[in-house]
């Protein structure tokens, strides 16, 4: 072929590409919308959006700065009708981060916290509806209520912290908002996320783990990628030990019954708040040295 033809094919194939680029956007286009009624013009759903296909500009259009950030409530706040002046200095919409209560005399010299982990929903932003989301709340304090991001705690320097955490989310092979299946594909072909020991069995999408940075913590309470634990009577991972609980998870030794270091049996202080652990029981200890 001689430099000539080379060219002219260069040029046929050009065209080519921007002939075809204007029939592809036809046969892309925008489908109706129906115009959402909580949304004045120009916010909400946009309609050149397709929005049951899976991409990443998945949220309406929305306005700057009309949200407060919520503010830090302590234990016994309420919020106000309507939200936004009430002493848990709780947003316009109500949202606010619970000041977690530590309880002080169960295990002497730490600070105790009994943690659930939920799914459920929020509204973020006044121009969007309600969010799916999984996140945190104090089991043992005086307001369990669920808010973005979490309760928050407070810790000292050489203080440590203990949590009993416990996996309430939804059982595997559900959605919704109590369902135990992640809301976002998961790519299953990811190590970890898919196949587990047996072939054909899949590790479930409602694992959960605690991780913590830059508090020296021990590694049986680092929340590495194989000390997950699964909610209490997952029926997807019953007789299946493997697929209960990490292959490392680790409960504190001094928060449960019966357990043995080095030989020694490891006394289990605060009584009451040790138990029997379980593979089943969604329950996993930690803790952090805060050091
Ligand atoms: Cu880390």
């Amino acid at each position: 072929m001689n430099m000539r033809y080379c060219y002219l094919a260069k040029r046929v194939i050009l065209a080519l590409v921007m002939l075809a680029a204007p029939m592809v956007q036809a046969a892309t286009t925008p489908p109706a919308v129906a115009p959402n009624p909580l949304y004045p013009p120009g916010i909400g759903w946009n309609p050149v959006v397709d929005y049951t296909l899976p991409n990443f500009a998945q949220s309406p259009n929305i306005r700057k700065f009309v949200d407060k950030m919520p503010g830090v409530g302590a234990s016994g706040c309420t919020v106000s009708s309507p939200a936004g002046t009430g002493t848990c200095n709780e947003n316009n919409l109500g949202q606010y981060i619970p000041l977690a209560l530590p309880d002080q005399t169960s295990y002497l010299g730490s600070d105790y916290y009994e943690i659930g982990l939920k799914q459920y929903q929020k509204q973020l932003h006044s121009d969007l509806p309600p969010t799916l989301l999984r996140g945190y709340y104090q089991k043992n304090g005086t307001d369990s209520s669920l808010n973005y991001l979490g309760p928050l705690i407070l810790a000292k320097r050489n203080t440590a912290v203990r949590f009993k955490f416990y996996n309430e989310l939804g059982p595997s092979g559900t959605t919704g908002v109590n369902g135990g299946d992640l809301f976002l594909p998961v790519d299953t072909t990811i190590m970890g996320a898919g196949e587990g020991p047996v072939v054909g069995k899949f590790y479930t999408q409602n694992r959960s783990d605690i991780h913590l940075h830059g508090g020296l913590t021990p590694w049986i309470s680092d929340g590495t990628p194989h000390q997950w634990i699964t909610p209490a009577g997952d029926p997807a991972v019953a007789g299946a030990p493997d697929y209960q609980k990490g292959a490392s998870f680790q409960n504190v030794p001094d928060m449960v019954t019966g357990s043995v270091v080095n030989g020694t049996a490891v006394p289990c202080i605060g009584g009451a708040k040790c138990f029997t652990p379980s593979a089943t029981d969604g329950i996993g200890t930690y803790y952090y040295s805060n050091q």
